[in-house]
């Protein structure tokens, strides 16, 4: 658990406008931050994917919830999910040799996109 804040009530998917939240973290922070959005009563989808720059693979979490509800989510993701540093190796030419260089990259904490949801249900 990552955020104590004060206990949110159970969330009521389909009352009210819904916001579908799409956040990107780093494989490392999903547990905790999982963990923390389903003991606060968030509804959380777990996709195993890869960034296009590192190559390496995130976590990309899909999490449906009401307007009013997503300052509460991006907080619990602020706590939860670290900024880090990757390396990436280049080639360099140097005096006719190529030479193989680490480059520093800063990732995360989190990439995150709020969408607008036209409907939801569940059937
Ligand atoms: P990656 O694409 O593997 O990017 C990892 C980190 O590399 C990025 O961290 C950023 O610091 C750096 N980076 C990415 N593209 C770069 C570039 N063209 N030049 C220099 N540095 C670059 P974050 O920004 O924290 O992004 C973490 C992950 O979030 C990304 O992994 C990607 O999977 C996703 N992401 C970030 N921005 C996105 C966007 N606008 N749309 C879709 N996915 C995004």
């Amino acid at each position: 658990m990552c955020y104590n804040g004060r206990k949110t009530l159970q969330p009521n998917p389909g009352v009210g406008l819904m916001k579908l939240i799409l956040a990107i973290i780093q494989d490392e922070d999903a547990p905790a931050t999982i963990q923390t959005l389903v003991d606060r009563g968030y509804r959380v989808t777990r996709i195993a994917s890869t960034g296009g720059f590192l190559r390496q693979g995130n976590t990309t979490l899909l999490i449906g919830v009401e307007d009013f509800r997503v300052p509460e989510v991006i907080e619990i993701l602020r706590r939860c999910c670290r900024t880090r540093t990757s390396y990436l190796p280049v080639a360099v030419e140097a005096t006719g040799l190529l030479q193989a260089h680490m480059i520093e990259v800063e990732v995360g904490g989190a990439t995150i996109f709020v969408l607008d949801v036209e409907r939801f249900e569940t059937l």
